[in-house]
């Protein structure tokens, strides 16, 4: 393999489109939420965009992903059509969970994302499962376990981390570190200076890497997978990256200084990387222009299936609970 060459032209274009789209629906979920067209728990992946964009380019609908509620970003970057992520949000029948998911327990096998989640740490050994699943069975598929920084101190990361090792399972761990842990300043809850540094104790790769520059976030994901795959094992990558928002929508961000704040705004990725792709002549400004507006005609569209839908009917409540349906 020629661990040199960058993303082609074709790659490097939908990593904009998936980037674009997960800036544009987070603009315009924060929008609606604040007109009070939805009432649900929101927690912006704004600043993180970069990230399962560049990894979900080295996955297929094979690929397993196992998300956290900061997800909506990795979600839609695996392909999760976003009208059915709408539904859901809105706890609408036509949604991934048929309404009864909620924001905050997406499942959609389809395009390979497993699990959404809210207990923290939780992503990485149900990753391990559905790596062990496909090990066993002698598929090919990876298994991406997505989590916070605050998450990496949480016993299950260790214990994940260790069994993965061991049984050389193909998992790639991707830590955003977007230097905050709910309300948490990275340096006041964790004391080793690097997430990735970790990797050592278990005997695996660990990469730090700038999770904004979509060429290195590429990069790293594409020796994660391509080392999961050829049955070579865990990966652990600290992708560096910044929180434009609060934790969760409304929080008023007190703790957080703004100066650190206006400045990583200020070095938004997804302009950063539009600039480039013209500046490289990988793209031409109309032909960025033009899928933006397609996701912004995709968005209306999710919209307005997700405000149509109706809610799922009291019948549905016993069912999908166990795999046989209750009848009482
Ligand atoms: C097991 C568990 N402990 C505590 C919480 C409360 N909690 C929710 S989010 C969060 C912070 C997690 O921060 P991080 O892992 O950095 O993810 P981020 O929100 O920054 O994406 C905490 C402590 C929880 N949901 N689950
Ligand atoms: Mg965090």
């Amino acid at each position: 393999m020629n661990r040199q060459a960058g993303p082609d032209r074709k790659t490097l274009v939908e990593m904009y489109r998936k980037m674009t789209l997960i800036k544009q629906n987070d603009e315009r979920f924060r929008s609606v939420i604040k007109s009070g067209k939805l009432v649900l728990p929101y927690y912006s992946p704004r600043g993180q965009e970069v990230i399962p964009s560049a990894v979900s380019v080295h996955l297929t609908n094979e690929d397993y992903v196992c998300t956290i509620y900061r997800g909506m970003h990795d979600m839609l970057a695996k392909g999760v059509p976003t009208k059915l992520l709408w539904a859901e949000f809105a706890g609408k029948a036509t949604g991934t969970c048929k309404g009864k998911g909620g924001p905050m327990h997406i499942t959609h096998p389809e395009s390979g994302v497993m699990v959404t989640t809210g207990i923290v740490g939780s992503s990485m050994p149900i990753a391990n499962g559905l790596a062990l699943a496909a090990q066993v069975r002698g598929e090919s598929r990876v298994s991406v376990a997505y989590f916070g920084d605050g998450a990496s101190n949480i016993g299950a990361f260790h214990e994940a981390l260790n069994l993965a090792a061991v049984w050389k399972l193909p998992v790639i761990f991707v830590c955003q570190n977007n230097q905050y842990a709910e309300h948490t300043k990275y340096e006041v809850g964790t004391a080793a200076a690097r997430i990735a540094d970790r990797a050592v104790a278990y005997s695996m790769p660990g990469v730090r890497v700038d999770g904004n520059d979509p060429v290195a976030m590429w990069s790293a994901a594409r020796d994660a997978v391509a080392r999961a795959r050829a049955g070579e094992g865990p990966t652990l990558i600290e992708a560096m990256t910044f929180r434009f928002h609060g934790h969760v929508f409304g929080d008023a961000d007190g703790y957080m200084e703004p100066t650190e704040k206006a400045a990583a705004m200020e070095r938004d990725p997804v302009p950063a990387f539009r600039t480039w792709l013209i500046e490289r002549e990988h793209a031409t400004e109309p032909e960025l222009a033009a899928i933006e507006a397609q996701v912004e005609s995709e968005i209306n569209e999710a919209l307005e299936f997700a405000m149509s839908s109706p809610y799922p009917d009291v019948a549905e409540l016993k069912r999908d609970v166990y795999a046989q349906e209750l009848t009482a």
